[in-house]
């Protein structure tokens, strides 16, 4: 019989605990696709961030770090410029990267270390139970924001891609979502690009993608699905930031 359908062997055999309709396990999928692509699960280190990802180290099969919360990319430029001959990735959600973390993602674009960034935006605190996060919409309701975040308590929702794309040391930015096949197959090319901007030493890449969390938004997988298209995408516009024309 003809094999039509292989799993990764970019991801261990561990069911993972995210919630049904959770659009972190296809993120998982599409990075572990793209290093064994590659050719380079034997060579890279992620760093696992805390947030609903904090396990991530138990689903990648390659080697893994955890990091406290936000610093990631303090821990990956340790790991990189240790083992600069490695591929090192952070995994992060908005509460990490955009809260906490905003120090840290800021300085490592800024001093353009050669390692990448996936970006998990859902809008929302998801981990600890659906607290307003930077990046929650003007409306949009959350534990912390019970009659929804208003700009004059909480400004506008922080726009990560944008900002970080007029750094000058990050070489690669792209903001994609994993809402349909269409743009899931978009979301792996960018991925694809951000680790071979690493492989040719150009500098900080970042992947925006912008995810599903069905459970804090209180809403079936399906209706996730639409929420992120009619919601999240008007205000994050999927698309490239940044890139270093010699790497395509
Ligand atoms: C120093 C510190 N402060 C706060 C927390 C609590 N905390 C854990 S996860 C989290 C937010 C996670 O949200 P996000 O990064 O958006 O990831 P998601 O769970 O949505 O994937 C917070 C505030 C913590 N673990 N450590
Ligand atoms: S709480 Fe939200 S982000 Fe976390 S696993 Fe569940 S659906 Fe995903």
């Amino acid at each position: 019989m003809s094999v039509v359908f292989q799993k990764t062997k970019g991801l261990t055999d561990k069911q993972t605990h995210y919630c049904p309709g959770c659009t972190h396990g296809i993120i998982h999928r599409l990075v572990a696709e793209v290093l064994e692509e590659l050719d380079v699960l034997g060579e890279t280190i992620g760093v696992a961030p805390v947030g609903c990802s904090v396990l991530a180290y138990e689903y990648f099969n390659c080697d893994m770090q955890e990091a406290s919360h936000g610093r990631a990319p303090a821990v990956a430029t340790g790991i990189k410029r240790v083992h600069p001959d490695k591929v090192v990735f952070t995994y992060q959600g908005d509460g990490d990267l955009a809260s906490i973390g905003t120090a840290e993602i800021v300085h490592v674009a800024h001093r353009g270390e050669k390692i990448t960034t996936i970006f998990v935006n859902n809008a929302i605190y998801g981990m600890t139970g659906g607290q307003m996060a930077p990046t929650t919409l003007i409306g949009q309701k959350a534990t912390t924001a019970p009659l929804g975040r208003t700009v004059e308590h909480s400004g506008m929702p922080l726009q990560v891609s944008e900002m970080l794309s007029t750094i000058h040391g990050a070489a690669f930015v792209e903001r994609v979502s994993v809402d349909s096949p269409a743009n899931i197959r978009k979301a792996k090319k960018a991925i694809k690009e951000a680790f071979e901007c690493q492989l040719a030493g150009k500098g900080f890449s970042i992947v925006e993608v912008l995810s599903t969390c069905p459970t804090n938004w209180g809403l079936t997988p399906i209706d996730a699905l639409k929420w992120l298209q009619d919601n999240l995408i008007p205000y994050y516009p999927v698309g490239n930031f940044r890139r270093p024309e010699e790497v395509k």
